[in-house]
Parts: C-alpha cells; structure tokens; sequence
C-alpha cells in the first residue's frame, strides 16, 4: 500500500513539475505586450482552472466509487429511473458553467473586434510567400521577406538565432498606440498572427478583415503566417517592431516616398557594371525568385519551372523583362513589376540570363544578357 501510495505522488510531482517547466518552455500561450493579448491568457487560464477543478471532481469521484464500491466487496448497483432532482442537477450545472464562460469570453470578443479610434492603419496582405505592409495614412508600402540566408536553410551553415523568424523589412509601429490592421491576401488564404500582440487574422482573397493592437512595450515580436498555404507557408515570418513616437516619426520620415523620392529614381536609372548587376541580381534573384525556381535554376516541376534552359528567359530581352513584370495572373508568378524596381530588376534579369549556361544559349542567338535600369523602363512603359 506504502509503495503504491508513493508511487501516485511521485507521478503527481513529475507532472506538476514538467507542466510548469511547458509553460517556461512557451507551450503555454505568451502573456504578450497589449491589452487584448493579456485578456486572452487571463480568459484561457480561467477556462484551464475551471476544467482542472472540474476534471479533479469527475475523477476523483469515479475513482473513489470504483475501489469503494467493487464487484470484489460485493456491492450491487442501486437501479433507479427518471430522477428528477437529478436530471434538473445534471442539466443546470453545466448550463451555469457554459454561461459563466461564454459571458467573459464575448466581453475579450467584443474587445478584439473594436477597431474604433485607432491612429494608424496598415493594410496587410499575405503573398506566397512574403507579407506586403501598407501605411496607409503615411503613403508607405514595402514587402518584408524572410532574411534567412539559403546556406542555413540548406544546412550548410550553423542556424542563426532568429531561423526562418527574421525577415528585410520588419512592419514598425509606435509604442501605445492603437494600430488598425486590414487583412487581405493576394493569392491564397494566409493568416497574419503574431502571439505577443494577441493578434492571429486570417487573410482572404477578395475579402478584408480588420483587428488592431495596442503595444504597450518597446520590442520585436515575432510570429508566423498561420494557414497552411503551399510549399513555402514555413518561410514567410512576421516581425514588428514597437518603437517610440520619435522614433517611429523618424523611420516615417526615411520611408516617405517623397522624402529624396527623385533622387532615388535617378539612383535606380543609373547605369551598372556587369558585376555590380551580377551580385545585386543573385541576391535579389536569391531573396525573391530562389524559393520557388531555386538556386539551381532547376525549379520544382511541375509547379515551378525551371529557369535553366527556360524559352523565355533565353528569349528575346524584352520579352523576358515583360514576363517578369507582369507575371502570369492566376498562377503563382507574381507580377514583380510592382515589387522591385528598376535596378533590382535590372539585376535579376541580368542574372538569370547569365547564370545555368543560359548566357551560352543567349549568345548563340546574338542577343543581350546585360540588362540595364533603363531597358526595365522602356518595358515598364509599353506595358502599361
Ligand atoms: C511563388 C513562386 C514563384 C516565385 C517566387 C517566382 N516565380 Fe517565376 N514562375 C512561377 C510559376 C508557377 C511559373 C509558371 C507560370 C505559368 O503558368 O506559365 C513561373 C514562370 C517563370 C518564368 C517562365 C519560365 C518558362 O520558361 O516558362 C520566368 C522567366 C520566371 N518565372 C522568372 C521569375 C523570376 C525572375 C522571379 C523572381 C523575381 C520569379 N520567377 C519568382 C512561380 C514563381
Ligand atoms: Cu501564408
């Protein structure tokens, strides 16, 4: 009995002690940095507690009534039918309890779903497989692109600290501030969450759905597309990151498109060396093009073309800048025209025509593999 009896408590122990240890680990949702999030824990710690006493209840009763009441001490069951008490007992119990939790739960619900008097709005919109931020007050619009250099993907390099969680452009926001978020998406379902805001939106094509957060401590946070949405749905991360207002004034002020607007087109119009083309183009081509066509150039058919040998690629220049810039609506080649610019396409360009033994076949053909800023433009302007 002694061994039995100390065996239970050295199990209870191990249990306690490995569920505190999950919620050090994180397996426990994050208390977070905004209001919205702290109710949330708050309300799923309750419902935890509330299942834990009722589980301890149920269990403990069944157990007792099992060994107290055994076939081996001879107890005969009492057979009775249609107790009212019982019934009523039975019934309202659980009712109480539902209602005890569905009252603070559509209170945390309402809360969530006021986006009023909120002073920034974004407008988020999911890609495969990268996140597009617009300020829409501001007149800002970026992409943010997981950072993640391909060597530690591929596991040819030791893995940073922030693997697959670290993106180019982080979304940045001011401290205690009421930020509005439309969600949409691009192409399929995504889903914009991020545990330490409280925040996880689904982003549907066609459709845009608001929710907000207030961020009341300066920091980075990170999170994760939420909806499985194709081979690379574990390489579009999310960062934010909370600033103070003059900080946050002063990023506005660097990223305003008219702040040094036009000297930043002629920037991109000037004219590059070959080499600088090639090592703009490869990391360019790496960050958005390598994902789906991959570093061999070899793609994943039949999804994703290769761009060795491709027609198009070792076609005609124009038509290759053509295809890229408009892309092929209703598949998932996107029209880069809008996402980079001249000199990043330029580069691009310039590297897929050079690289996998097409520059051979180009030459063959006695065409262009250079391709400069402003070849990009003169195509820009016939196809629109
Ligand atoms: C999300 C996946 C994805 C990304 C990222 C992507 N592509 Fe594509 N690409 C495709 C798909 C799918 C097609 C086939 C489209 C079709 O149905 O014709 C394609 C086709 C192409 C073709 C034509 C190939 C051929 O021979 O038919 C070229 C050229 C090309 N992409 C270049 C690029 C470049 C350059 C980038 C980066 C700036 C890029 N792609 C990024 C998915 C992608
Ligand atoms: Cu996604």
């Amino acid at each position: 009995m002694f061994q039995w009896i100390s065996r239970l408590v050295l199990f209870i122990v191990i249990f306690l002690f490995t569920f505190t240890a999950y919620a050090v680990s994180g397996i426990n949702l994050p208390y977070g940095v905004t209001p919205t999030s702290r109710e949330i824990y708050d309300l799923h710690m309750a419902c935890f507690y509330i299942c834990c006493v009722i589980g301890t209840l149920v269990f403990s009763i069944l157990i007792y009534s099992l060994i107290k009441h055994r076939k081996s001490k001879g107890a005969t069951a009492v057979h009775f039918h249609e107790h009212l008490g019982l019934e009523i007992v039975w019934t309202v119990i659980p009712f109480l309890i539902l209602i005890g939790l569905a009252i603070p739960a559509t209170i945390v619900l309402k809360h969530i779903h006021n986006t009023d008097r909120s002073a920034l709005t974004i407008k988020v919109t999911g890609y495969q497989w990268k996140w597009k931020y617009e300020y829409l007050d501001q007149g800002i619009s970026f992409f943010s692109n997981l950072s993640t250099p391909q060597d530690q993907i591929l596991n040819n390099a030791p893995k940073g600290k922030w693997f697959l969680l670290e993106v180019d452009n982080p979304m940045v926001v001011p401290v205690n501030t009421k930020v509005k978020l439309l969600v949409t998406a691009d192409d399929v379902v995504h889903a914009w969450w991020v545990p330490e805001l409280g925040v996880k939106q689904d982003a549907i094509p066609g459709f845009v759905n608001e929710n907000w957060f207030y961020a009341d401590k300066i920091g980075t946070y990170r999170g994760q597309c939420g909806e499985l949405c194709g081979i690379n749905h574990g390489f579009m991360p999310i960062v934010v990151q909370v600033v103070s207002q003059v900080d946050f004034d002063k990023w506005v002020k660097l990223h305003r498109p008219n702040a040094g607007n036009e000297a930043n087109q002629t920037l991109t119009m000037k004219p590059l060396s070959e080499k600088e083309l090639m090592i703009l183009g490869k990391a360019q081509y790496d960050k958005s093009c390598g994902m789906c066509h991959q570093a061999t150039g070899l793609g994943l058919p039949p999804s994703f073309p290769p761009l060795k040998r491709s027609r198009v690629v070792t076609g005609p220049l124009d038509g290759s800048i053509a295809f890229v810039l408009t892309g092929v609506p209703g598949t998932a080649m996107q029209a880069f025209g809008q996402q980079l610019n001249n000199k990043e396409m330029a580069g691009v360009i310039t590297y897929i025509r050079h690289a996998w033994g097409n520059d051979k076949i180009i030459i063959n053909h006695k065409q262009p593999i250079i391709v400069q800023p402003s070849d990009i433009e003169r195509v820009r302007r016939k196809n629109l």
